[in-house]
């Protein structure tokens, strides 16, 4: 068994539930809140994560697509909440995958940064944000190995699957990376 392997996790849940280190939200540039999960994150933390976005913006004035910035997580089970900001699907050549795989990668440098070891990331842009969730799948598995085949930072990653869409669809791509069928 490799050790990234190991490092992987997926389930199906409530991200807001999670008590790793840090959480990831799919947020938009505004950074000041929005429905789906970021919705759900900002109710379930209280308003001390709206704060510090409001922080951000003051200082750098939001956040690009692709790009993922840190703040509290309130009342959350985890430490830290990074907000990152998907690509809106638009046919798949405006960048889109591209945008997408900067998401995971930026998201895991920052936790890095922060030294966090466990972090739990939702299926980015696959809601309001329309990216097809097989696409995604394979940009979200493939950007996070790879970041862990480089790094020894992260213990754990958790894709946390609010649909089972998603959730099958993470598990058919780590069976076929990892090739077995046991996740
Ligand atoms: N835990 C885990 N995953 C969740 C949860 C939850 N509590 N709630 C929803 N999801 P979306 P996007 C899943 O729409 O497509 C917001 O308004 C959901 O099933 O939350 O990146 C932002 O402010 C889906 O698979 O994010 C932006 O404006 C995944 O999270 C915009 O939506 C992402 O869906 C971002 O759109």
């Amino acid at each position: 068994m490799s050790s990234v392997q190991n490092k992987i996790e997926v389930v199906r849940g409530d991200i807001t539930k999670m008590a790793t280190d840090c959480i990831v939200n799919a947020a938009n540039s505004s950074l000041l809140g929005g429905g789906g999960v970021d919705g759900a994150i900002h109710r379930a933390g209280g308003p001390a994560i709206l704060e510090d976005c409001r922080k951000i913006v003051a200082k750098q004035g939001g956040c690009k697509v692709g790009e993922a910035v840190i703040t509290t997580a309130g009342n959350l089970p985890s430490k830290f909440v990074i907000h990152t900001v998907g690509p809106v699907w638009n046919g798949g050549q405006k960048n889109e995958k591209k945008n997408l795989a900067d998401c995971y990668r930026n998201s895991l440098e920052l936790a890095v940064d922060n030294l966090c070891k466990t972090i739990a990331f939702p299926n980015i842009s696959t809601g309001i944000y329309h990216f097809p969730k097989d696409q995604a799948a394979k940009i979200a598995v493939a950007s996070t190995t790879e970041f862990l085949s480089n790094s020894d930072k992260i213990d754990k990653v958790v894709f946390v699957c609010f649909d089972e869409d998603n959730f099958l669809l993470i598990k058919a791509e780590l069976n076929i990376l990892f090739l077995q069928s046991d996740w």
